[in-house]
C-alpha cells in the first residue's frame, strides 16, 4: 500500500484505540485487551480491504465479516460508526441498559453487524456456512472471520475447520488474533492450542503467520489468501493484548476490566 494509505490506517487505528478505552471507561465494563489487539486487523479490513456497503447487506454482493470473538465490540463499534452505520455519539451508549450497543454484537439491533456473536466458538461455523452459501450462489465476494486464540479451545472450531477444508472454501479468510492470553491468563497454560499452523494445515487450510499490527503484513497475507484456490485461508496474526496502552499490554487482567480514573488519564495521554 502507498504511504498515504498507510498513514490513514495508522491514524484511524489510533483514534479507534482512544474510542475503545473511552467506551469501556464510560461504561465501567467491557473488554479493552482483545479490542486493542484486534483493532489493526479490523481497521485494515473495514477501511482498505472489504467491499462493505451500508445498504442491502443481505445480498451476495457484499463481503462479510464475522467477529467470532464477539466480546471485542468496542473495536467493532468504533469501526462501524466510522463507516457510517450509526453515529459516533451512539458510542456513549455502549453497554447501557436499553441501548442497541450491548457488550456483544446483535445483528438484529446493530446496523452493519452481519451475525450475532459472543458465545465463543459459535461465530466461526456460521462464517463457514456463509462461505458455503456464497459458493453455491457463485458470489465472488469473501467471508472474513476473526477468532481469538483462547477461542480455539472450543471443540466446534475444529468441526467448522474440517468442514471448510472439506468444501474447499477458498472464499473464506479467517484470522486468529494470537495475543497469547485469554480471560484467566496464558492460553498456553490454561489449555495449549499450539501449534495452530500445523493443526489448520492438517484440516486442509492454507496457513500464514504474520504480525497482526503491521498493515503491510496484513495486506500481503490477505492478497496471498485471495490468490489461493481450492482451500480456505487462515492467517495467524501475532498480536499484543492491550496494544497501545502500556499497563494493559500483555496484561490479562485487562481482558474484561475498565481502567479507573487515574489509568484512564494515562491511557489517553499515551494514545494522544
Ligand atoms: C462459550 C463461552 N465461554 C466463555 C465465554 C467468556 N469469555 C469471553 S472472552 C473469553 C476469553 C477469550 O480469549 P481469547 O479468545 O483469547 O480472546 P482475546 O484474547 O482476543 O480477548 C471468555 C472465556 C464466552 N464469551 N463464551
Ligand atoms: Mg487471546
Amino acid at each position: 500500500m502507498d504511504k498515504e494509505n498507510l498513514k490513514r490506517l495508522k491514524d484511524l487505528a489510533k483514534k479507534f484505540r482512544r474510542e475503545i478505552v473511552e467506551m469501556v471507561y464510560r461504561a465501567n465494563s467491557g473488554h479493552p485487551g482483545g479490542s486493542l489487539s484486534v483493532i489493526d486487523i479490523l481497521t485494515y479490513l473495514f477501511f482498505y480491504e472489504m467491499e462493505y456497503p451500508l445498504e442491502n447487506r443481505d445480498n451476495f454482493n457484499s463481503d462479510r465479516l464475522v467477529l467470532s470473538k464477539g466480546h471485542a465490540t468496542p473495536a467493532y463499534y468504533a469501526c462501524l460508526s466510522e463507516k457510517g452505520f450509526f453515529k459516533k455519539e451512539d458510542l456513549e451508549k455502549f453497554r447501557q441498559v436499553d441501548s442497541f450497543l450491548q457488550g456483544h454484537p446483535e445483528n438484529e439491533f446493530v446496523p452493519g453487524v452481519d451475525i450475532t456473536t459472543g458465545s465463543l466458538g459459535q461465530g466461526f461455523p456460521q462464517a463457514v456456512g456463509m462461505a458455503l452459501g456464497y459458493k453455491l450462489d457463485k458470489s465472488d465476494r469473501f467471508i472474513f472471520a476473526i477468532l481469538g486464540d483462547g477461542e480455539c479451545q472450543e471443540g466446534i472450531i475444529w468441526e467448522a475447520a474440517m468442514a471448510a477444508g472439506h468444501y474447499k472454501l477458498d472464499n473464506l479468510i479467517a484470522f486468529v488474533d494470537f495475543n497469547g492470553l485469554q480471560i484467566d491468563g496464558d492460553v498456553e497454560k490454561v489449555m495449549n492450542v499450539k501449534p495452530l499452523e500445523e493443526k489448520f494445515k492438517a484440516f486442509n487450510w492454507h496457513v500464514q503467520t504474520i504480525d497482526g499490527h503491521d498493515f503491510e503484513d496484513i495486506e500481503n497475507a490477505v492478497k496471498k489468501a485471495k490468490e489461493t484456490k481450492g482451500m480456505p485461508s487462515m492467517i495467524i496474526a501475532k498480536t499484543i493484548k492491550g496494544k497501545g496502552v502500556s499497563f494493559m499490554e500483555n496484561n490479562y487482567k485487562f481482558h474484561g476490566k475498565a481502567p479507573n480514573d487515574e489509568e484512564f488519564k494515562i491511557a489517553m495521554k499515551e494514545l494522544s
